[in-house]
């Protein structure tokens, strides 16, 4: 039927468990036209909005047009589109932020209601109710064994030949859950297709889209410094013998840094071809499987642009057994990150100057997108990065403070920091040297003396701090529009 038809089955706060990981994988047509219902039925002034559960973010299509038609009532777990953003800090839609491991068990668990709909994107779907995925698996397993009923657009930009690459698991639920049987980045352990009750399928819909995915801008010298620094200082690390020689598995999140740092690692000749255990495969890493500086890359997605992602299909026989994509619990795991040994580099917002990152809120109130997967990584990993510009707004905002305005990762998980300036090592150190380490290595040289003076006007004790001033950066950012402002006599109380 028409995604117009098929938006019509779906009901004013209908559950929507939302297919697809990043724009990767997201149904298209049928969010739009639902978002083109909901404006009708509101212009007549009628109540519509559903209920969203996705992977992670969606594209332009799914999360931007239903934010723009005011027809999000709930949204989990992760967004990152200007409109959603907007819609969520004007409190125009609930949102819930949580690690992208858990959606999918947290709702076979009965914590949140499970859903109506199962809205999918499939490659190719038989009458037994096999479904072939596109570029990402996400929650949809799950979304698709508790939906009543399932809508799939059947995107014919993404050929049969895809049957291979998907690796669909779901793992038993306690008390009865087992080991996750993944021993090594390659390992495939479910089945290529998803097997779904054909009887719950109210809807095909025929589509024809590439990935939504938009272009990463080129890289700067910030950016390119900081992969440069990640890079050697792994490198670093594999010859003091504490990666072991053939290196371990990497996760490197999303964005230009990401990108900076695998092209860094990959150009370090020092550092052996190496397995990406990743929850979204960009660009970057198609093109380093070719060169042969990648062996394998599981993730949840293909986050790749049009054109990558068609180089990929027309050589998919290439790519069959160097790509996998799994349920985002499996790509994501917590005991597989563990097991693994899994290297973790992801992005902060701020950090402060004893390690604590805040990923999420910016100045502590405003959902900047979500935790996403970093805490899945970060708190599992064997050693967990995390990166950062040392300044934000041409330096009016300091990415260190006393303390982060929110906490996403804590001290207790953080082992490195790296910026444009260098790397602090927080391993096996106190909150005060921690807090040297940090303001000599990675704070930008024209907030330095404000944190040290910080430091030393500080109480001695485990972690100094003083309480009215711990956040007086954040206040004379709101204030004066400038951290470097800040005089800590006009907080001291
Ligand atoms: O604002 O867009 O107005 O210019 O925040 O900052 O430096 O462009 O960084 O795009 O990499 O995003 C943490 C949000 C970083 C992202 C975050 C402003 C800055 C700019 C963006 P403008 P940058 P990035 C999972 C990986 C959580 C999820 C995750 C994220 C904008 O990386 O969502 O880790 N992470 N997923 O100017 C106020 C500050 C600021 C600030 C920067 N301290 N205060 N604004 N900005 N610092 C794992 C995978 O495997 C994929």
């Amino acid at each position: 039927m028409s995604a117009v038809e098929a938006a019509q089955i779906v009901f004013d706060g209908a559950i929507c468990g939302v297919g697809g990981f990043t724009p990767a994988g997201s149904p298209k047509d049928v969010p739009t036209a639902i978002a083109h219902r909901a404006e009708a039925l509101h212009a007549e002034g009628k109540p519509f909005k559903i209920n969203m559960y996705t992977g992670a973010s969606t594209g332009e299509t799914c999360d931007s047009a239903l934010a723009k038609a005011h027809a999000i009532g709930f949204r989990t777990p992760y967004q990152n589109k200007k409109d959603l953003r907007a819609e969520i800090n004007s409190h125009g839609c609930d949102y819930f932020d949580m690690h992208l491991s858990e959606p999918a068990q947290d709702i076979r668990y009965g914590f949140m209601p499970k859903p109506d709909f199962a809205i999918i994107e499939a490659a190719d779907i038989n009458e037994q109710g096999e479904i072939i995925l596109t570029s990402a698996v996400g929650n949809v397993p799950t979304f698709c064994q508790l939906a009543d009923k399932i809508i799939v657009e059947l995107n014919a930009a993404f050929p049969p030949t895809m049957r291979g690459m998907h690796d669909i698991y779901m793992p038993l639920d306690p008390p009865v859950r087992r080991e996750i049987p993944i021993y090594s980045p390659s390992d495939r352990i479910g089945d290529p297709v998803l097997r779904v009750d054909p009887k719950k399928i109210v809807a095909v819909v025929r589509t024809n889209h590439p990935n939504e995915v938009g272009r990463f801008t080129p890289l700067d010298p910030i950016t390119e410094r900081i992969g440069a620094n990640v890079a050697d200082f792994l490198c670093a690390e594999m010859q003091a013998g504490r990666i072991p020689a053939s290196f371990l598995p990497l996760q490197s999140g999303v964005g230009n840094v990401a990108n900076a740092v695998i092209r860094s690692l990959a150009n370090n000749k020092n550092i052996p071809p190496f397995d990406v255990f990743t929850e979204v495969i960009q660009d970057s890493v198609i093109d380093l499987i070719r060169e042969g500086r990648v062996r394998v890359a599981s993730g949840c997605s293909l986050t790749l642009t049009a054109d990558k992602m068609q180089e990929v299909i027309d050589d998919i026989e290439f790519f069959h057994d160097k790509l996998v994509l799994r349920p985002a619990e499996i790509s994501n795991n917590p005991g597989l990150v563990r097991r693994l040994g899994v290297i973790a580099i992801n992005t902060a917002l701020e950090a402060d100057i004893y390690g604590n990152v805040n990923s999420t809120h910016v100045c502590g109130t405003k959902m900047m997108n979500g935790i996403g997967g970093s805490g899945d990584f970060t708190r599992n990993g064997y050693l967990s990065i995390f990166t950062t510009q040392s300044t934000a707004k041409d330096g009016a905002i300091s990415a260190f403070v006393p303390m982060v305005s929110h906490v996403d990762h804590s001290e207790h998980s953080v082992k490195i920091i790296v910026t444009e300036h260098g790397v602090a090592d927080l391993r096996g150190k106190s909150p005060i040297q921690r807090a040297h380490e940090i303001i000599e290595h990675c704070v930008d040289p024209q907030y330095r003396p404000l944190l040290r003076e910080y430091l030393e006007m500080s109480a001695v004790a485990q972690t100094p701090h003083t309480l009215s001033c711990a956040l007086a950066m954040h206040e004379e950012f709101l204030k004066s529009g400038d951290m470097r402002n800040t005089r800590w006599e006009n907080y001291k109380r």
